[in-house]
């Protein structure tokens, strides 16, 4: 059972906010860290919270400002995430012994993780009903035994989430690739993957080409399928500076976000007041899915207003000396089909003149892109599209300019530099080979949705999991349960209690660790690790609170565990020596990672950026050394009449598939999580009005998938196109529903049929 409803009689619904933050911010963060941390421990941890000396904030990957920092750099959800990891509250051996593992899947997922931090190594044997505890080596030979017992090691996947320190990460993919498998599936893979893939295929690395100044420094933001609000609120301050200094922000969503209107600082006087401001100058209210058709016509347009005043808007030196292509896809957006844009993005031809005319007038652009962008079909072509603009106006690898795709998770970028990635490449696989002596396998491995057909069809038989929650989070979640329950063995390395613990293998494992607030004393020194931001900053980060429980290990701690169970000392990988001082592992990560040398050194110093040639040298490492231009089919989703196409997304008290609370203070909503947002017209066509109870039902190719009881709630958002939250809609997301090219489940692109609820 995925999520039991939740409390649906208290559900209350309000108008929208217009504008994110304020004084309503800092008392809903305090409030909540001192309830459950305590007011010492909520204090410390909060003013500790991206300083230079304290840990690095796990809400999102958004860069901390070089040098001055505002003593509170933090922002409302990053203080929940602290607060969500610094509870008071354990679940130990007695909760489970009270708690079957039948009666806690009845609970739902924000009830789950309520519960407190995970304190003792659990087992759940075969044909068990509970978990009991056992001992730490008892765990880790128990994995051990069942990875050296496979036929193959590709049998088994090891599974990370973007919150793992680099350090874990680079031991963890050490450990697959000695065991002998790339399975190295990670949340990437349902997240920025389209980026990476649209990325690399153009300018030759999968990484945003921005600094944190380039965003103060724009002239115009393009905010494209991303909600800053509530998912990277400190990304608001970056776009409240470069309006102060007279920059635009163009905004593309299907819906009015409050923090793309309107942003009233909760660190200045100024925005405690309640003054705020304005931030998007327009938002382009898109269908779903419109955004490929939208910047092939901005396309169409700049070269309409370049013939019209030539030398004026693309950049004919950058196109010449330092791209490919550009002659086929101005060939093939000059020949644009109008109707067709018009039908995709449901907006004016006028509308999309005046977002051109922005473009055109700008002279430093910054493209940002998230979850609406990536999630999607044509995911990885319409990144190509709006790379093809940003090339044209050789937007890249100038100040103020450039590609700015904002990352989920934490670590999510680093992770992928430490080598966790199915499909590592050749350089990398031969640096680690010969840093630690073997020949690490070559064939790609399972990405996540690969990794649930595997366990599907019995092809693999044990998943480790470095954090994260894969069963809620993947898409099509009986699928995926069902394929976790068929594991061997599951291994989930977890803070707190969650799906992935009930729907698991036949011999089912919970590993509980520290998290980033907590003091790290592995070997018997303090530790500490290091993360990547969003744009490309390396850097430590250093919990001081006291851990959860006395039982709880590091990841590396954990990771080496596992490793010199299954492999004792193959290939001469001396896995304790990494956990007496974590500069043993810094000091393999620069042997191995590009960009990497010397790391101990320059991590110690204050840390460093990470290689990026187009920001750096305007040089690209595609096989053509240069930019590349794309040209993509116009490709629109096809809804049936009487469908709509339904986006999942986050409410502004989750993150990802924790659920803090059952509010959405910006959209208005209270005490419930089962609604869609649908648009008054759509209400109408269809019959029923605001308030009404319906199943979501969505249609695929092998058949029909039901999520019960939704209500509905009349919102801004354009006809044809719902939104409801993730996880609860993830079982109508189809496992084979994936992007083109870059494999991420299309969640925001799900066709759904409304039913009265049943
Ligand atoms: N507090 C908090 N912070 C988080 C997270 C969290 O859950 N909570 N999650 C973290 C993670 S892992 C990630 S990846 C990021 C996610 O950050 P976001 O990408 O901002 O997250 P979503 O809620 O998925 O929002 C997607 C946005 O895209 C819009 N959208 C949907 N479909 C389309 C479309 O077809 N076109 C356009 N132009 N827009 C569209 C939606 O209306 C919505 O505003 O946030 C990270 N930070
Ligand atoms: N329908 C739909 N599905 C989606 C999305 C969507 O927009 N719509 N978004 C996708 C995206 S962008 C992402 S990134 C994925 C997220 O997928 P995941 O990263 O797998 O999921 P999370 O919800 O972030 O994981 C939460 C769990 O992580 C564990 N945890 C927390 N902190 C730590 C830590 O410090 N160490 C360890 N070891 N464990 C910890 C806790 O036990 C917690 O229960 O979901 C994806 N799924
Ligand atoms: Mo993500």
């Amino acid at each position: 059972m995925p999520s039991k409803p939740d409390e649906d009689a208290r559900l209350r619904v309000r108008p929208p906010a217009d504008h994110a933050a304020g004084l309503k911010a800092v008392q809903v963060s305090m409030a909540r860290a001192v309830g459950q941390m305590g007011v010492v421990k909520a204090t410390r941890n909060l003013l500790t919270l991206n300083q230079a000396d304290g840990f690095d904030c796990m809400s999102c990957a958004w860069p901390d400002p070089q040098g001055h920092r505002h003593t509170a750099e933090f922002c409302e959800n990053g203080a929940k995430a602290v607060s969500w990891e610094g509870v008071r509250d354990t679940v130990g051996p007695a909760f489970f012994a009270e708690h079957s593992v039948a009666s806690l899947s009845e609970q739902t997922d924000h009830w789950l993780e309520k519960q407190g931090r995970l304190t003792h190594p659990m087992v759940r044997r075969p044909g068990g009903t509970h978990y009991e505890p056992l001992s730490w080596g008892e765990a880790f030979a128990l994995v051990g035994e069942h990875l050296r017992g496979l036929a193959h090691p590709d049998e088994a996947v090891f599974y990370t989430s973007g919150r793992a320190s680099n350090e874990a990460a680079f031991l963890y993919q050490l450990l697959a690739r000695a065991y002998g498998t790339n399975n190295l599936p990670d949340c990437s893979n349902m997240c920025h993957e389209s980026t990476s893939v649209a990325l690399a295929g153009t300018i030759g690395i999968g990484k945003g080409s921005v600094t944190l100044e380039d965003l103060h420094e724009a002239d115009l933001i393009v905010v494209s399928g991303q909600n800053p609000g509530t998912n990277h609120p400190r990304m608001l301050t970056a776009l409240e500076i470069a309006k102060r200094d007279g920059a635009k922000i163009l905004a593309i969503n299907p819906l009015p976000e409050a923090g793309l209107l309107k942003f009233d600082n909760p660190q200045k006087a100024r925005g405690l007041a309640g003054r705020g401001t304005e931030l998007a100058d327009t938002l382009l209210q898109i269908r779903s899915n419109g955004d490929l058709a939208l910047w092939q016509a901005i396309g169409h347009l700049l070269l309409k207003a370049e013939e019209a005043a030539p030398g004026t808007v693309l950049d004919r030196a950058f196109i010449d000396g330092s791209t490919t292509g550009f002659e086929a896809w101005a060939a093939h957006v000059r020949d644009i089909d109008r109707e067709a844009v018009l039908a995709a993005t449901g907006l004016t031809w006028q509308q999309i003149e005046d977002a051109a005319a922005m473009l055109a007038g700008a002279k430093r652009i910054v493209h940002c892109w998230a979850m609406g962008i990536t999630q999607h079909h044509n995911a990885v072509n319409t990144i190509k599209e709006f790379v093809n603009v940003a090339l044209a106006q050789g937007m890249i690898g100038r100040p103020g300019a450039g590609l700015c795709p904002v990352r989920g998770h934490s670590n999510v970028q680093g992770d992928r530099s430490m080598g966790i990635w199915e499909k590592a490449p050749d350089f990398f696989l031969d640096a680690l080979g010969a840093e630690f002596g073997f020949d690490p396998p070559r064939e790609h491995g399972y990405d996540a949705a690969a990794s649930v057909r595997a366990f599907r069809d019995r092809k693999a038989k044990v998943f480790v999991a470095l954090g994260g929650n894969f069963v809620a989070a993947m898409s099509d979640t009986e699928v995926t349960a069902a394929a976790m329950r068929g594991a061997e063995l599951t291994v989930q390395i977890s803070t707190k209690l969650n799906r992935s613990h009930l729907d698991a293998g036949a011999t089912a494992l919970i590993l509980p660790t520290l998290g980033r607030t907590e003091q790290d004393l592995t070997g018997g020194t303090v530790q500490r690790i290091t993360v990547e931001d969003s744009m490309s900053e390396v850097h430590a980060s250093r919990g001081r609170s006291k851990p959860a429980g006395p039982l709880l290990r590091s990841e590396v701690d954990i990771v080496c565990g596992i490793a010199a169970a299954t492999l004792g000392d193959r290939h001469g990988i001396d896995w304790r020596a990494f956990t007496t001082d974590y500069d043993r592992i810094r000091d393999r990560i620069g042997n191995v990672v590009p960009g990497c040398s010397g790391y101990t050194e320059r991590v110690d110093n204050g840390g460093f950026t990470m290689p990026h040639p187009p920001r750096d040298t305007r040089t690209f490492t595609t096989p053509e050394g240069r930019a590349v231009f794309s040209v993509s089919p116009l490709e629109v989703l096809q809804v049936p009449p009487g469908r709509l196409i339904l986006q999942t997304l986050r409410s502004h008290d989750q993150f990802n598939t924790t659920i803090y609370g059952l509010d959405d203070r910006y959209r208005g909503i209270k005490a419930g999580r089962r609604v869609v947002f649908i648009s008054k017209a759509d209400l109408d066509e269809l019959g029923f009005v605001d308030g009404d109870h319906v199943d979501l039902v969505s249609e695929w190719v092998d058949g029909e998938r039901r999520a019960p009881r939704f209500r509905l709630v009349e919102y801004s958002t354009p006809k044809g196109c719902v939104a409801a939250y993730y996880p609860e809609t993830n079982p109508l997301v189809p496992l084979d529903s994936q992007a083109a090219e870059s494999g991420t489940p299309t969640s925001k692109a799900v066709i759904v049929r409304l039913e009265p609820a049943t």
